[in-house]
C-alpha cells in the first residue's frame, strides 16, 4: 500500500520523528545474537532481558495479526559547552536525560500515529506501541527496516542524524510497502542500506561512498571502562551507563576511577563518533530540551539533594524512571547520590569533604559506602579525619568495610 505508507510516513514527520522506515512483522532479526548475547552473562543484573528472550524470537508475540512493524526515530542531539562538560567538579548527566522522559513523548505521538492510521483503514483494533516498553530489539528492528545502521558502538546510527536518537515503534496489522527507501532529510547524504559486508552494514551515501564504521574504532578505544568486548558486544557489567542506572547495588571498585565524572549514564562512544560530528544539528523538539539545572550541574549541589529536592529537581525526566526494583531494592535517590559521591571521588577535591562526611555518617548505607571510598580519594589526605573517627563507631557491616578499605588504600596510596 504504498500510498497509505507515504500518508503515513508524512504523518509521522507530522508528529516530530525524525526518522521512519517499515519493515514486514516475523521473527526478530539477530534474536541469536541476542540469546548469545545474555548467555554469555553481559547483560548483568538486567533480569527482563533474560525474561524476554522467548517473547522477542518474534514481533508477532507481541500483537498476532500484526503484518508491519513501523520503527521511528527521535533527534536528541544538543549542543554541550565543552567546558562544562569536562569540568571535574561538575556531574555529567546523558544527553538522553537531559530533557522530558522520552519513553512519554513517544509513547504518546506512536499512539496518535496509530490513531492516524486506523482512521485511514477504518480499523477498531488497537496496534502496539513498543518504547522500550516491550520485549522488542529496537536496534535490530530499526536497521532491518532500514533507519540506520548499527556502529561498534552497537549504537543505531542514522547518516544524516547520527546516533543521538531514541527508537521506538509500533506494530499494526496493515501491510505497508516495505520497499521504499528511508525518507530523505534535508541536506541528508544516505539512501538505503545495501546489506552486510561480512561484520559492517553499509549504507550507499549520494556522493557514491559507503556510510559504515569502515575501519574507524574511535569509541572502542575511547571507553573509559573497557566495556566492549570487540567490535559490536558491549560487556553492560562494565558500561558506565548500566553502572550508573540499572545497577542498584554497589559499584565494583575497579570500575568506579573510569566513571570520570557521570553521575547517570554515559555518552562517549557516541561523543567520539565522526557521524555524530557530522550529524544534522541539535534536537528542536521541545520536550527533549536540556533542563537547564541537568546540564553539567555542580557536584556539590547534587552532594546537597535530599530525596524530595532530588524528586523536584529529576521530575519528569528520564532519572526518575531508574526504578527500585534491583538488587537491594533502593530507590533512585539512593542510587544517584551513590553515583554522585563515585564523582566527587573522582574529583578529589577537599571542598566536597563536609558533604561526603554527611553522608558517610547519615544516608543508607548504598550511599554511605561510596561516600567513603570518595573521601579516601581527596587530595592530600582530606578525608582521613573523617574515616578515622568513623571507623570506632558501630558501623553497618558493609560500611565498616568500605572505611577501612578507604583507610588502607590511603594510607597504601
Ligand atoms: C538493555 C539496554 C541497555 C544496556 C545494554 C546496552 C547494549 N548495548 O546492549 C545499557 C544499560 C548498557 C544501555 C546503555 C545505553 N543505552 Co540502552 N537500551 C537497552 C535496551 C532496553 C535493550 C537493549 C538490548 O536488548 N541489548 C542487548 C544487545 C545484545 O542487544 P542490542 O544492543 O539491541 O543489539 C542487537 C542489535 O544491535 C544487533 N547487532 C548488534 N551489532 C550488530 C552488528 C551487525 C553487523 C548486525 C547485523 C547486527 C548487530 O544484534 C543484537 C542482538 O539482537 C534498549 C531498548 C530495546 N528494547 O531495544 C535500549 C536502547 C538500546 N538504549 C538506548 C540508549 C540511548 C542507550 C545509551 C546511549 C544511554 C546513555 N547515554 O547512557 C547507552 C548506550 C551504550 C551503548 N554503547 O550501547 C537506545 C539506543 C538508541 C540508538 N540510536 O541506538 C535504546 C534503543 C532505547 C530507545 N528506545 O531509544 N542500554
Ligand atoms: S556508554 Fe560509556 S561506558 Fe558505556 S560503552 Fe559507551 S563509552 Fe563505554
Ligand atoms: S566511533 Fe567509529 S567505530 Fe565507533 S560507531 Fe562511530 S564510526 Fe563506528
Amino acid at each position: 500500500m504504498p500510498f497509505l505508507t507515504s500518508g503515513l510516513v508524512a504523518q509521522a514527520r507530522e508528529l516530530g520523528f525524525d526518522a521512519v522506515a517499515i519493515a514486514p512483522a516475523g521473527p526478530s532479526p539477530d534474536h541469536d545474537r541476542y540469546v548469545r548475547w545474555v548467555e554469555a552473562g553481559y547483560g548483568g543484573a538486567m533480569a527482563y532481558l533474560v525474561r524476554h528472550t522467548e517473547a522477542k524470537t518474534d514481533a508477532r508475540a507481541l500483537l498476532a495479526e500484526a503484518q508491519s512493524v513501523i520503527l521511528v526515530g527521535l533527534n536528541y542531539a544538543y549542543r554541550a559547552d565543552p567546558a562544562l562538560r569536562h569540568d571535574p567538579s561538575r556531574g555529567q548527566i546523558a544527553a538522553y536525560a537531559l530533557g522530558d522522559d522520552y519513553h512519554e513523548v513517544m509513547r504518546a505521538a506512536l499512539i496518535e500515529l496509530d490513531g492516524w492510521l486506523r482512521v485511514q483503514t477504518g480499523r477498531s483494533s488497537h496496534g502496539r506501541v513498543f518504547v522500550d516498553s516491550a520485549p522488542v530489539l529496537e536496534r535490530s528492528w530499526a536497521q532491518q527496516a532500514g533507519l540506520g545502521f548499527i556502529g561498534k558502538n552497537t549504537c543505531l546510527i542514522r547518516p544524516g542524524l547520527g546516533s543521538y536518537l531514541f527508537l521506538g515503534g509500533l506494530l499494526v496489522p496493515e501491510r505497508l510497502a516495505y520497499d521504499e527507501p528511508p525518507p530523505r532529510l534535508d541536506g541528508e547524504r544516505a539512501h538505503a542500506p545495501t546489506g552486510e559486508t561480512g561484520h559492517e552494514v553499509q549504507w550507499r551515501m549520494t556522493g557514491g561512498g559507503m556510510g559504515t564504521c569502515g575501519r574507524c574504532r574511535r569509541c572502542l578505544n575511547a571507553c573509559p571502562t573497557g566495556a566492549f568486548v570487540s567490535p559490536y558486544v558491549l560487556d553492560a557489567r562494565r558500561c558506565i551507563s548500566y553502572l550508573t542506572i540499572e545497577l542498584r547495588g554497589e559499584i565494583p571498585e575497579p570500575l568506579r576511577p573510569g566513571m570520570g565524572n557521570w553521575v547517570f549514564g554515559c555518552d562517549i562512544c557516541q561523543e567520539v563518533c565522526p557521524w555524530n560530528r557530522r550529524g544534522q544539528g541539535v534536537s528542536v523538539h521541545s520536550r527533549l530540551q536540556p533542563h537547564p539545572e541537568r546540564l553539567s550541574p555542580p557536584l556539590l549541589d547534587l552532594l546537597a539533594l535530599d530525596r524530595e529536592g532530588f524528586a523536584r529537581r529529576f521530575r519528569s525526566s528520564p532519572v526518575l524512571r531508574a526504578k527500585a526494583a534491583g538488587l537491594n531494592q533502593s530507590p533512585p535517590w539512593d542510587g544517584f547520590l551513590r553515583n554522585v559521591c563515585v564523582a566527587a571521588g573522582n574529583w578529589g577535591d577537599p571542598a566536597a569533604r563536609e558533604a561526603l562526611a554527611a553522608h558517610l555518617n547519615q544516608s543508607p548505607p548504598l550511599v554511605a559506602m561510596h561516600a567513603a571510598w570518595a573521601l579516601g580519594r581527596l587530595a592530600g589526605g582530606a578525608g582521613g579525619d573523617v574515616l578515622a573517627t568513623a571507623v570506632d563507631r558501630a558501623l553497618e557491616p558493609g560500611v565498616k568495610a568500605a572505611v577501612v578499605a578507604a583507610l588502607t588504600g590511603r594510607q597504601a596510596g
